[in-house]
């Protein structure tokens, strides 16, 4: 199939779910053509099968606000036309299935076809289309859909519910590369003693927390539960990613006299190479539709201590494959970490059966699968 795939591409998981699907899919012989504003961060731009087309935004004067949408729409119309794409897979509810919207309907009128899928992440559906200025193009861009897909149940039922869709929505789930995201092994540990040192000392344990700092991640949680770790045993926590609320936990680690224990790394391409390092994973998230970080971080045997919300209970077992409480309660998730770093053979337990689970439900080679068979069904019965 030749396939389009238009996405967010800054840091972000809806990003990362949409370029990892076209490498993927691109290894199974299909040709992907991203179309977008810049290159998705995570694409070399070198990879077999796989096309970049940067959509041109002109500024004149008289537009106060660009219309990237149009823009968007434009150019996908015209790589459809010129690279003959049986469909688009927009990642993003918001203004991607619009512009997917506008441009089969301009292929339409050419006698072309285009159906279009539409993937829901998360803040597309939970705090922007139910900004009532987006609610109803939202709500009309999804149910004109040909296809839409959910990254969890959570996502699909609050979809139906908030938005009032009528139309069928599939839950795929967020996958991951489990040879790309894997453990360090016997093999090598030696290697990873040296990355460790970096960071810490070999009595002492690292938690880590990986995002766009957004106010949705509670980062100050994850410094507030690390604090009160920390005063029990030898620990440091290592923070990937930036954002608005950076600024705010580097002033808390301060406040709080434990900023030598913290590492800020800023923004990241090769977490695969750091997650692996930790012990346990932070994402006390106020709302998380699925939590694509904390599915990396359970492919490379690190369990996290969630929040219980949104899609995570689907992906984090309580007790099995990680440990959830509610947003906020910092001190029971200091206490359950504490426990759980405490007692080697739950712990060992645990970091197995998330690496398990990782493989089993949600490896790219069980998941990207369902997208191919969606998108089969979806090309049968329009014709
Ligand atoms: O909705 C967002 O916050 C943005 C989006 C993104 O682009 O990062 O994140 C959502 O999609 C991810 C990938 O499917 C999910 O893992 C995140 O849970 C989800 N974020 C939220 O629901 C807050």
């Amino acid at each position: 199939m030749r396939i389009g795939i238009t996405c967010y591409p800054t840091y972000g998981g809806s990003g990362v779910v949409a370029t990892e699907l076209g490498i993927e899919l691109a290894a199974l012989g299909h040709e992907i053509h991203f179309i977008s504003y810049s290159q998705p961060f995570r694409l070399s731009g070198r990879d077999d099968g796989i096309f970049y087309h940067e959509v041109p935004v002109s500024n004149y004067p008289l537009f106060e606000f660009p219309p990237y949408d149009l823009a968007l729409a434009s150019h996908m119309a015209e790589v459809a036309n010129y690279y003959a794409l049986d469909l688009l897979h927009v990642h993003y509810a918001i203004p991607h299935s619009v512009s997917a919207l506008l441009a089969r309907q301009m292929l339409a009128e050419r006698g072309q076809r285009l159906p279009f899928v539409t993937t829901l992440h998360g803040t597309d559906i939970t705090l922007v289309g139910l900004d009532h200025s987006y609610l109803p193009i939202t709500r009309y861009a999804i149910q004109q859909s040909n296809g839409v897909t959910s990254i969890s149940n959570y996502l699909r039922d609050k979809t139906i519910g908030d938005f009032d869709v009528t139309r069928p929505i599939e839950t795929i789930p967020n996958f991951v590369n489990c040879d790309v995201y894997a453990p360090i092994e016997d093999a090598t540990k030696k290697g990873k003693e040296c990355v460790r040192r970096h960071f810490a000392a070999s009595d002492e344990r690292i938690l880590m927390h990986l995002s766009n700092f957004r106010p949705v991640k509670r980062v100050t949680d994850v410094v507030k539960v690390f604090a009160l770790v920390a005063r029990k045993l030898p620990a440091q926590l290592v923070l990937v990613g930036d954002g608005p609320d950076r600024s705010q936990a580097e002033w808390l680690a301060h406040d709080l006299g434990i900023h030598h224990r913290v590492h800020f790394l800023g923004k990241q391409d090769r977490v695969n190479e750091l997650l692996p390092l930790a012990d346990l994973f932070l994402l006390p998230s106020a709302l998380e539709s699925f939590g694509l970080a904390a599915l990396e971080a359970m492919a490379c045997k690190v369990p996290s201590i969630a929040t219980r919300v949104g899609g995570v209970p689907e992906l984090i077992d309580d007790g099995v494959t990680g440990l959830l409480f509610d947003v906020g309660d910092v001190e029971a998730m200091a206490a359950g970490a504490l426990n759980l770093l405490s007692d080697s053979e739950r712990f060992n337990t645990m970091r197995e059966t998330a690496r398990k689970t990782a493989k089993g439900r949600y490896c790219a080679k069980k998941v990207v699968p369902q997208y191919v068979r969606y998108y089969e069904k979806m090309l049968e019965e329009r014709n």
